[in-house]
């Protein structure tokens, strides 16, 4: 899931990896590794080895950094791919020749390649994004961003100030505050976040999950709009008596978990803004009931839409009820500039610390396409083209780069993310398939008895390999129609979504400049495949193939 860059050659063969680095997960230092996230254990895996799914140990609700980790070395040395990766090599930039139908791509190293497909896997999640606050650059402490977090940083009695409370910086504050001399977190928007449910888990339950892995995967993927294997709701939120309303919360807040809170209680939470005050209003609740002091309670306490990614976690209030743990509303006291020293408030303070911490987000989805000289035809960069906002077809093509193909680019499905990433190699594959092919049908039966590859692999580190071409390579490009259409319906099916007005990361407008835009299709993972099964079966509908 960390794999940056694919260089694909072909499905199936010669296939080249590229990855900036050996462990991309953010590290914290061993004792303190974040709570997990969203996606339960048993989920955040790759459902097409059933025997590894049904062996592969995990003991917890929600794994922990170190175990993704462990797991993706594991699957990586179990199906022998460390040969085909190259470590510490990152995408430069790359172009895409049209009389030759080949992209030429650089690299960091200094390996290039010229490759008939390009495919990217470069991270939804994974540019940094760092606030525009004066004097950022001046401060002489420890300075961190989540998102690139070295191995062995060492916190214990230092004085640590946070900025930033998304799903990260509530993970982290949960995780750090008992070791740390003291904690301040700077928080902008309070967000609503609910018990994660983090636990053991029983052999009885991991039993359960080996006897129906098929069809729990089955499910997730085609009978769900989320794919985080919950039971999601067809219940109206004031279908119930209010009694029996809170009874359902409550149930859910003990059982644990952000998106199951969100869309296990009720149907119209992220859609209607009164039952989404009702949710609102049982956390906002609960977060008086566990923060003792009432001052830092009234900071806590969010006051917008309950409509971000839903935040879960393991004691995240329970923090501020430590000693040590002080929490800045920089709706109060603004930050004036970050000093030497620490951070400077409009109140005049001057808040020293020994450490700083940015969990200040991404910049999302398209962030690191821009950032990258991606040319297609003509010259024109993913940047021109995305003059408004990113536009894609079906999130895995644009129009005038052919044989690009992205893996949860933008206006991908708003789901969980493995079995987004399973769909986008499964789509791109039989694509790629398909239009071989077609292709081979169309070329001349070859000579027998020669070493014959669909290609000549050029590759300025590795010896080239013998062989012919065997026929025309395929072209396959998205139409600007096919992308606009879908890019409307995009936009059509988050229209009633309630994400769409809150700030976040979601719409691209958590980074200063970045245009509020469709990122996502918002009809759920199924309804997205099954848009996929009937474009494959309408002759690739909308791909130009040549
Ligand atoms: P998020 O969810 O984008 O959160 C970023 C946080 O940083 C959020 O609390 C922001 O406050 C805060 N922020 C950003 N810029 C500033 C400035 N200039 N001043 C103060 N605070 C700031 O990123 P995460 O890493 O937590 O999570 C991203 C996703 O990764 C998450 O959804 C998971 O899917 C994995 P704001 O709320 O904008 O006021």
């Amino acid at each position: 899931m960390q794999l940056v860059m694919w260089v694909a050659h072909g499905i199936g063969t010669n296939i080249q990896v590229l990855c900036p680095s050996k462990s991309r997960l953010p590290v914290i230092s061993p004792q303190t590794q974040l709570t997990p996230r969203s996606t339960e254990s048993y989920l955040y895996r790759y459902s097409w080895d059933p025997e590894d799914l049904n062996s592969y140990p995990w003991d917890t609700h929600y794994v922990y950094q170190p175990q993704v980790l462990a797991y993706l070395q594991h699957v990586a040395k179990r199906h022998d791919l460390y040969k085909d990766i190259y470590f510490e090599t990152a995408l430069t930039g790359a172009q895409w020749n049209e009389s030759s139908s080949r992209w030429s791509v650089q690299t960091s190293s200094g390996v290039n390649f010229t490759t008939r497909y390009l495919i990217t896997s470069l991270g939804l999640l994974s540019k940094q994004n760092f606030p525009d606050i004066a004097g950022i650059d001046s401060y002489k402490g420890e300075k961190y961003h989540t998102g690139a977090w070295p191995a062995g940083v060492e916190l214990k009695d230092k004085r640590v100030g946070i900025i930033g409370n998304g799903s990260t910086g509530v993970q982290v504050i949960t995780a750090i505050a008992k070791d740390v001399k003291r904690l301040v977190s700077f928080q902008r928007n309070p967000q609503f976040s609910v018990p994660s449910g983090q636990g053991p888990v029983s052999k009885e339950y991991r039993d359960h999950i080996n006897a129906n892995y098929q069809q729990i995967w089955k499910d997730v993927k085609d009978n769900s709009a989320f794919g985080f294997g919950l039971d999601e709701s067809t219940r109206p939120t004031f279908s119930v008596s209010p009694e029996e309303r809170e009874a359902i919360f409550e149930k859910a807040w003990k059982t644990g978990g952000g998106f199951r809170f969100m869309f296990e209680t009720f149907n119209d939470i992220a859609e209607d803004e009164d039952a989404n005050n009702e949710a609102a209003n049982f956390i906002k609740r609960k977060i008086r009931e566990t923060v003792h002091d009432q001052e830092k309670a009234r900071k806590l306490l969010p006051t917008q839409l309950y409509a971000r990614r839903p935040l879960c976690d393991a004691g995240y209030y329970e923090q501020f009820n430590r000693e040590n743990v002080d929490i800045v509303s920089l709706h109060d006291t603004p930050i004036e500039r970050i000093t030497p020293k620490g951070v400077r408030t409009s109140d005049g303070v001057e808040h020293e610390l020994d450490v700083l911490i940015f969990a200040t987000g991404f910049d999302a989805v398209d962030g690191n396409y821009t950032r990258l000289a991606i040319q297609g035809i003509s010259g024109q960069t993913l940047k021109d083209h995305w003059t408004h906002g990113p536009t894609t077809y079906l999130g895995i093509s644009v129009s005038k780069f052919p044989n690009m193909f992205m893996i949860c680019g933008p206006n991908g499905p708003f789901c969980n993310i493995p079995p987004a990433i399973e769909t986008h190699v499964e789509v791109i594959s039989d694509l790629i398939r398909s239009a071989e092919e077609q292709g081979q049908q169309r070329i001349e039966k070859p000579p027998a008895n020669t070493n014959l590859r669909h290609d000549s692999f050029v590759n300025d580190a590795l010896p080239s390999f013998s062989g012919t071409l065997s026929g025309k390579t395929p072209v396959i490009e998205a139409t600007a129609e096919a992308e606009q259409g879908w890019t409307k319906v995009c936009d059509e099916a988050s229209a009633s979504s309630l994400f769409r007005r809150t700030d976040s990361w979601i719409f691209g407008s958590n980074v200063k400049g970045k245009a509020h835009a469709v990122m996502f299709y918002f009809g759920g993972l199924s309804a997205y495949r099954k848009q996929l099964r009937d474009v494959a079966e309408n002759g690739w509908r909308g791909f130009k193939i040549r």
